[in-house]
Order: C-alpha cells, then structure tokens, then sequence
C-alpha cells in the first residue's frame, strides 16, 4: 500500500485536559514525510463524556479512514496528591477517627474506582466501535500508557491492530507506508487473533525532529486552539540514565539521552509564543536538567531562546546537580515560573530511592537559585513521604530542610507537594517490595481491585497513619484562602513527632531497609 492519498484519523483518547504533544509530533513527522497523507486530530479529552461515541461515529463515517491512530496516555493513573479528590478518600479511609467519614470515603471510593474501570473498557470499547464501523481500516494504538502496559492493550484489541511502544515517530511513518518494512518496537495483533512482537534496536533520532509546523496542526487539529491558554508541552530530549527507585520513565523514553537541536525547539516555542500568545510551556522531558551533558544542552536552548526574545514563562522536573550561578540566572531570566522537583531532606532517603545526588549539593543549589534572581517564583517539592526506609527521624530531617527552604524563598513561595509512592511495574520499589511479600509476586498491577490498588500506593503503618492524620487534621483546620494543605499537614507532623512517645514508638516499627542499588549516573 503506498502512502499517498492514505487517510488517518488520530484519536486522542479522554484523559484530563493536557495538551497532546505526542500525537502532534507523530503527526506534525509524518506530514513533514509524506505531505501526500490526510491526517486529521479528535480530541476526545476535549468532548464531553456522553458525545464521545458520536463524535467518533461521525469523524469516521465522514473522514472513512484507512488508518485510525489512538493516543492513550494515562491508563494507571493513581498517583494522588492534594490536587486529587482520591488522595483525600484513601486517607480518609484508612486513617479517619470517625466511623461517618470513613464510610463517606468508602462511597467515593467505589465512584473513583468505576470511573476508572469504565475509563478503561470504554477506550477498548472505541477501539471495537471502529473494527465495526470499517472492518478493513487498521488500527493502531500508542502513547505512554500503552509503552508501559502494551501486552495487556494488544490482548483486548481487535484484529488487525498495532500496539506501538515507545516513540511513535518511526512506527507511525512505516504503518502509512504500509507496514511492510515495519519500525519501532510493537505487538501486532494480526486479522487470525495471533499475536507477535517487534523489538527494536533503533531509536529515533531526535535531531529530526524539527520545530513542529504548528499552521498544518491548526489545519488539522480543530481542538488546537483550545489549548493555547494551557501549559504548551515542548519535548527537548528523550530518556534518562538515572534509576530513581519508584520511577520508569527510563522504560518509556529508554536510559540514553537524545537531544533535539536547540535552535529548532526555541523556534518552535517562538512560534507557539509569538504566532498563537502562548504564554507558558512545560518541558515534557523525563527530566529537563539532570546530568551534565544535559545541562549543557539546557543551556544552548535557553541562549537560544534569549537570542529569540521569547516570551513565556517555563516549567519542568529539574534536578540540580550541575547548577551553576550563570546557569540559576540564564533560567530566571528566560522565564522559569516555578522549580519542580523530587525532594527528601534526608541523604538516607536520598541513597534508599537511588536518586543519586547530595543533599548538600541539592541545598547548595536552591541558595543559588535564591541569590541568582528569585522573586516569588514557587519552589514545588515532590515528596515521596513514607517511602520504604522513612522513619521519624528522615522525616524530621526532611521537615527541617523544608522549614530551612520556606527561610530561603518565603514560607509562601515552598509548596511541599504530599506525594506517596505508586508502584509501577518493572520498578526496583516493585521488585523491593515484592521480595519484602509486601505484593504477591504475580499480582496485577492493572487490578480492578480496591484493595490490592489502595496497596499500590504506598503509605505503611505506623508512619502512615501520623501522616495521614496529620493531612485529615490540616483539612480540617487550616484556611484555605490563605494556607497550603501541604504547608499545614507538615506544620502538624512536625508538632507530632515532636512528641517522644511517636518517635519511639513508630521508629521501633518501621523496619530499617538494607537495600544497595546505585544509579546509573
Ligand atoms: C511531562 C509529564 C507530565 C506533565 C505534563 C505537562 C504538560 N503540560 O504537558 C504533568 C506534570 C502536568 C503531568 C501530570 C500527570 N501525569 Co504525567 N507525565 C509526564 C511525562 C514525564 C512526559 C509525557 C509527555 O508529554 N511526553 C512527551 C510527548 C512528546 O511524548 P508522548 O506523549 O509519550 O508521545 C510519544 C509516544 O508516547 C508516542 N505516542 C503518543 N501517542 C501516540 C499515538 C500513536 C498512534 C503512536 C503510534 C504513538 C504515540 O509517540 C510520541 C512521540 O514519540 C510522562 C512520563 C514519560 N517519561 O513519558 C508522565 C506520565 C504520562 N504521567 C502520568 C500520570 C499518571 C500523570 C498524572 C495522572 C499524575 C497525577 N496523579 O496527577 C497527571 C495527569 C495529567 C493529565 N491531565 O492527564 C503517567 C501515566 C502512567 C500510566 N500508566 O497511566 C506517566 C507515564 C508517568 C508515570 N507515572 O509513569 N505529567
Ligand atoms: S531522574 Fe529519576 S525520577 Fe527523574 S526521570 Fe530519571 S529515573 Fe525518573
């Protein structure tokens, strides 16, 4: 089948409201390939939830595409923090004192819980509608959910379908090309239910890909513009050599690092910022800044951005080790809006979740970002409270590194973000966790069950349940109009582990852990 005049419906499947840089970059190469394809964007995110299936019966019974193209990005997505109804309903649940609330939080729970089966089943259920709808058109599915979970999409996809892994560049392009000299890594359903797999030994290479040309997205993409007041996401690399405990973005995006020309990314944000007013832009990178090469490269984008006069204020995960004073002003200067990023105030916790920095350095780096140009920027520190090896005493450590951060940037500019660890599969945590048989080793990490979920995110007794009391009872206290939940729950843990009885008692508890892992800097 040759590649011209061939139609793709790319199908964005709902997930919250996040601009779909995946799906653009797909689309964005293989236009700039083969300008003969029809391509076309439906953004079901953006659809409310009972028009969803009409709007996809209607695009694909007037588009009547050779290829429809779906891009899954959240498919386990239990992570909550404070911004998330269900961190609230699993406290609640596990640790609230009154019977009624903890009733209440059973409710929600099982409301949480259907959505996110029903979220799931339905996507398989667009999948089927299309085999029904055009029995001949290929199917294809990609995007990070998939990347993590690509065996168990594949077995619930009809014929004839194609699960991509990974980056969806390569792949997308040999599928328009008629998938006879296939690329990428896949699992391929085909039309007799056999499945195979594709491994791959390429990966893309990101110098290719060049600034998006955002006119033919807006051409083919009605929903673009609704985005344009959001956080715009603009990828600069790919993959990360570190192995932080709890983290598989290395398995999604692979351990090496590719770069994309900075020239191209800051004209690409140029773009976006001076042809559409986008004012901000998230950095999707695993990691924006991590290892030296990296900052190196942080630095060539930023120069190239400056050299643009770009406007926009920027954000990403950042780690610090390689800051230096010109570095801390150049980011400042080209807009960072905020400093997101993984924090422990204990080198115990630090070495226990392999994440592979000095906290005396990490400190070292916040004072310079403080002296370099911060005005009331907001220092966002993701926390995995109650990580395996925590105890009273790396907490208290963590707490007074916090309090030392609200002296350095102002209390109201440090907002502690209460994290717990999800476990996600192929993880070192999984593996950790399994020997401990805190998790059976054939569990299903994509169980429907309550129980075996509510385990998945990991918050073990006895620091559990200080932690958790100490988030119901800032809840319940604080003013919301001018405190931060995560600010109030660790003003009360502090108060609680001052008191001596609960350091003793749960530190008698906690089992130490003797785990040796080193990252892979
Ligand atoms: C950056 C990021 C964020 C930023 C996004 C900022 C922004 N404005 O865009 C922030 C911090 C806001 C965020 C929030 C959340 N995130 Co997030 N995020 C990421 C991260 C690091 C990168 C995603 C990204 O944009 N990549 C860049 C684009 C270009 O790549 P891509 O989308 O993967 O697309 C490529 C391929 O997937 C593929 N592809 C995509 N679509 C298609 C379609 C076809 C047909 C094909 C062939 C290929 C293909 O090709 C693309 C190009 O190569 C990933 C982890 C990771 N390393 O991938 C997690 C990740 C996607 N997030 C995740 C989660 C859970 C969340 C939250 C739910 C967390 C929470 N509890 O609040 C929220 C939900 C947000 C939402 N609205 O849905 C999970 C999803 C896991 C899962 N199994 O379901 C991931 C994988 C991280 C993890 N925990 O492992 N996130
Ligand atoms: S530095 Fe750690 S947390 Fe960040 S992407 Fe790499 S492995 Fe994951």
């Amino acid at each position: 089948m040759s590649a011209a005049g061939q139609t793709v419906l790319y199908v964005r499947l709902p997930c919250w409201k996040i601009y779909p840089g995946g799906v653009v970059y797909v689309a964005d190469y293989v236009h700039k390939q083969r300008p003969a394809v029809h391509q076309h964007i439906l953004d079901l995110a953006v659809v409310e939830p009972a028009e969803r299936t009409r709007a996809l019966t209607e695009r694909l019974r007037t588009l009547r595409p050779d290829i429809v193209a779906f891009s899954w990005r959240n498919m386990q997505s239990f992570g909550p923090h404070p911004e998330d109804d269900a961190l609230d309903v699993v406290l609640n649940y596990d640790h609230s004192p009154s019977w009624r609330r903890r009733l209440k939080a059973a409710r929600d729970a099982v409301s949480i819980i259907s959505d996110y089966v029903l979220s799931r089943l339905r996507n398989f259920g667009y999948f089927k509608l299309v085999r029904k709808l055009l029995p001949t058109t290929r199917i294809v599915v990609g995007g990070t959910a998939v990347s993590i979970f690509a065996r168990h999409v594949v077995e619930h996809c009809p014929e004839d379908t194609i699960v991509v892994v990974g980056e969806g560049e390569d792949a997308m392009l040999s599928i328009v090309d008629g998938f006879s000299a296939p690329a990428g890594e896949f699992f391929y359903k085909d039309s007799a239910g056999a499945v195979s797999h594709r491994c791959s030994a390429e990966s893309f290479d990101l110098r290719r890909l060049t600034a998006v040309d955002f006119a033919y997205i807006d051409s083919i993409f009605p929903a673009f513009r609704l985005y344009l007041d959001d956080d715009i996401g603009v990828h600069t690399k790919r993959g990360c050599p570190f192995q932080c405990h709890f983290c598989l973005y290395n398995q999604i995006e692979g351990h090496r690092q590719r770069y994309r020309e900075p020239a191209e990314v800051a004209k690409e944000i140029e773009i976006l910022n001076k042809q559409y007013g986008v004012k901000r832009i998230w950095f999707t990178d695993a990691q924006f800044c991590s290892t030296r090469k990296s900052t190196v490269h942080v630095e060539q984008v930023l120069d190239a951005m400056q050299a643009r006069n770009i406007e926009v204020t920027w954000s990403g995960y950042l780690r610090l080790n390689y800051l230096t004073p010109a570095l801390a002003q150049k980011m400042w200067a080209t807009g960072m809006g905020s400093v997101d990023l993984s924090f422990t105030g204990s080198q115990e916790m630090i070495d226990a979740l392999t994440l592979g920095y000095s906290l005396e350095q990490q400190m070292a780096a916040f004072r310079m970002l403080q002296e370099n140009g911060h005005s009331d920027q907001k220092i966002k520190l993701y926390m995995p409270l109650n990580a395996p090896g925590e105890t009273v005493s790396t907490l208290r450590m963590t707490i007074d590194k916090i309090n030392e951060l609200y002296a350095l940037f102002g209390r109201d500019n440090v907002l502690p973000f209460l994290f717990f660890i999800g476990v996600q599969p192929g993880t070192p945590v999984e593996r950790l966790l399994i020997d401990r048989g805190y998790l059976k080793a054939n569990y299903n990490p994509l169980t429907f069950n309550p129980f075996l979920l509510k385990r998945l995110l990991y918050n073990p007794l006895p620091l559990g349940r200080i932690i958790g009391r100490a988030y119901l009872e800032a809840v319940d206290s604080m003013d919301r109009s001018s405190e931060y939940i995560g600010r109030a729950t660790m003003d009360i843990l502090e108060r609680e582990l001052a008191e001596a009885h609960v350091a003793a008692d749960a530190d008698a508890q906690v089992r130490p852990l003797t785990l040796v892992c080193v990252p892979k800097t």
